[in-house]
Parts: structure tokens; sequence; C-alpha cells
């Protein structure tokens, strides 16, 4: 046997010659002389059949269903299609757990609350499915990226699946992704699923439509107590919870949230039949958070009782459905360059004035007409 010896970079003074490295040399090929095998590239991981997806996800295997939402993800065209037959098969496995938003600004506590919750829930037995819609994802590459570390107990949890939010497309396109990730996880048998958005935008309106229960978690504190909050997202909520009502925030956060209720009873409910309530609770503590999913069962149990909530799945079905062929409509005008540089000399004329909306809709209308769906 051949070996190289090396002196260390540090050695003790008077360090002497038994502080050096024999290093053995390499050999070629593999042990004993056999001829190397292989093409040297690392393998590739094994390609999953629809069969594979299929029993995989329904059998709760995590790394398939894991697998399954990136090719629901791909933006590869080869993928779309199986990615909907894979959605095709699942369906009828989907449907059986509730499902919960939660919204707020950044830094309101949304990630801690699920961590909370998230830990309480699987202690109880709970398969819990942690998603994400987040608009900004497509240009910041994924703000929910370092929510693993601040989910630290749950992402260890064997119970629980986090998910980050898929992280290019428009919000039309992450929606989608979404909302088919959120069956994915119901086939793989979670029974409940926190979706997380930022309070920012389009997105919780978004969330809305995927989910039975919408939460919106509020802070106090910041002078003017209803900071930030927009009276449209206070008309989504099922729920007003001021979170950090700990320490010496708790009185003040308790003033919040008798404020809250006051303006609560000026507004529409989200849901029929169900009083929108404000809540105080702390995510670092974990106090509140065990009611707040008592009310959660509560809201559940009422809805099903009267038929809401069936009535808002198949609302939100064909709402989803119709948003697709809004999608579709829009991709092919943006997709067909002739239709694309005919749109653009219309908004011009329209933001200059010389043409009527109307005018100028019917004129994209037929030119839709003539070339897309003249077949
Ligand atoms: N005192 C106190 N601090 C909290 C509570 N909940 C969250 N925090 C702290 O608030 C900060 C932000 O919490 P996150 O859970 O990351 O907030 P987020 O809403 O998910 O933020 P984004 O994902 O950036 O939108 C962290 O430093 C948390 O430790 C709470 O109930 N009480
Ligand atoms: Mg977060």
């Amino acid at each position: 046997m051949t070996y190289d010896t090396y002196r260390p970079d540090w050695v003790p003074q008077e360090g002497g010659s038994q502080f050096s490295c024999r290093v053995m040399t390499g050999v070629d090929g593999v042990k004993d002389g056999a001829a190397p095998t292989g093409t040297g590239k690392t393998p590739s991981r094994k390609k999953l059949t629809l069969d594979d997806y299929e029993r995989g996800i329904l059998a709760g295997d995590r790394m398939i269903l894991s697998r399954g939402i990136t090719l629901i993800e791909s933006n590869a065209s080869r993928h779309f299609d199986p990615a909907q037959e894979l959605v095709q098969r699942i369906l009828p496995n989907t449907g059986n757990a509730v499902r919960v938003g939660i919204t707020g600004i950044p830094g309101v506590g949304k990630s801690t609350f699920i961590e909370t919750l998230g830990c309480s829930l699987c202690e109880r037995g709970h398969k819990v499915a942690v998603l994400a819609v987040d608009p900004s994802s497509s240009v910041s590459g994924g703000s929910i990226l370092g929510d693993k570390t601040r989910m630290e107990k749950l992402t260890r949890e064997t119970r629980a699946f986090i998910r980050p939010s898929p992280s290019s497309g428009t919000l039309g396109g992450v929606t989608r992704k979404s909302r088919e990730t959120l069956l994915l996880c119901e086939a793989a048998g979670y029974d409940v699923i926190l979706v997380e958005t930022v309070g920012v935008g389009q997105s919780e309106t978004t969330v809305r439509s995927m989910v039975d229960f919408f939460m919106v978690l509020v802070l106090t504190g910041a002078g003017d107590d209803l900071q930030g909050i927009k009276k449209g997202i206070i008309e989504l909520a099922d729920a007003i919870v001021v979170n950090k009502a700990d320490g010496d925030n708790l009185r003040k956060a308790l003033v919040t949230r008798a404020d809250y209720e006051q303006i609560l009873h000026y507004l529409r409910p989200a849901t029929e039949g169900w009083t929108t309530g404000a809540y105080a609770c702390s995510a670092l503590t974990g106090d509140g958070i065990d009611d707040l999913w008592k009310l959660v069962t509560k809201f559940e149990k009422a809805m099903k009782e009267s038929g809401f909530f069936q009535e808002r799945r198949a609302r939100q079905a064909l709402q989803w459905m119709d948003t697709m062929v809004e999608e579709y409509i829009h991709h092919k005008i943006s997709q067909d360059p002739s239709i694309a540089k005919k749109r653009d000399s219309i908004r011009e004329m329209v933001i200059r004035g010389d043409s009527p909306p109307t005018v100028a809709a019917k004129a994209i209308i037929d030119a839709l007409e003539t070339t897309i769906f003249r077949r």
C-alpha cells in the first residue's frame, strides 16, 4: 500500500514526526480491480408514473406528496396534463379537511400562530398541512422560506406538512397551484389545512375563496389602533384576532379587542348565519389559541348543519372554474402576437379617450373570435 505523508498546517511546538498525516493514495476503478459501473453521474430520481403518485399520495407518503405538488407547481407545459390528471384521480378523496385561512400584516405573528396552533392540533391527533399564498413570492423568491425556521417545532412534527409558497407566476397561477396543493394534501389524509397569506393586495380575497374559515390577525399599540387594516379585509373575516396579547401589551390588546367588537356590529358578517367576533390571543405563550380552535370547530358544526358549508364550497368550486376560464382567455390574448398588438393599440385609444371602453371591448372580442375561436 502506498501513502503520501503530509505535515498538518498546525502542529504543537516541539511536535515530532508523529504529527504527520499519512494519506492513502486513491485508486482508479472500483474495489478489487473490477470495471467501474454506471456513467459517473448522480443517478436521477426514479420517474414516478401517475399510478405511483396516486397510490403514494393516498397512502400518505410525504415524499410522493411533495413530488406530486412539485408536478402541479411546474410551469413546464409537458407537466400540465399529467398534473391535471393527477388532481382528477385524487378528487374523490378530497374535501374532508377543515380549511382555515390566516392573514394579517407582516410581523403580526401568523407563522408563530400557525406553529403554536399546529403543534397543539398534532398533539391531539390531527394531521396538519400548512400552505402559503404569497403574491410577493414571484418577486422576492418566497417570504415563507424563512418561515420554516419560525415553525421550527412544527417542521419536526411528523403529523405536519409544511409547503412554502409556489415561487413563480402571477397571483392567478400561484392560486391555482395552491388550490390544487390543498386538494393533494387532503387526499394524503391531512384533516386540517392552514393557509397563510400576507394581508396586502389581492391575496386575502383569493385565500378567502379557498377556505371555510377566515381569520384576520391584528395588532394593538401602534397609536391608531385600527392601523393599516382595511375595512374590506375585516368584512372577509369570520374572526378578528388581536395577537400578542401578552406581557405589557395584554391590557391594550383587550381594549383593542373591544374596539373591534364595536366596529363589527356595524358590518355585514362574512358568513351567513355566523356572527364575526373579536378575540385576543398570544401566539407566543399559547394563551387563547385552543379557544380559537374551539371556535373553528363550532363554526364548522353550525355551518354544516345549516348547509352553508357545502353551499360555500360549491360556490368556491364554480368561482374557481370561472377564474380558470378567464385566465385561459387572458393567456390566449397575451400569447397571440397579433391580438396582443391589437389590444395594446386599443388600450391606447381608451386611455386617450378616443374610444369608449364598450366599443374597445367589442373590438378585442371580435379579434379573439376571428383568430382564436374561428375553428
Ligand atoms: N410578544 C409576542 N410576540 C409575538 C407573538 N406572535 C409573534 N410574535 C413575534 O413577532 C414576530 C413576527 O412573528 P411572525 O410569526 O414571523 O409574523 P408573520 O405574521 O408570520 O410575519 P410575515 O411572515 O413576515 O408576514 C416574531 O419575532 C415573533 O416572535 C405573540 O403572541 N406575542
Ligand atoms: Mg410568516
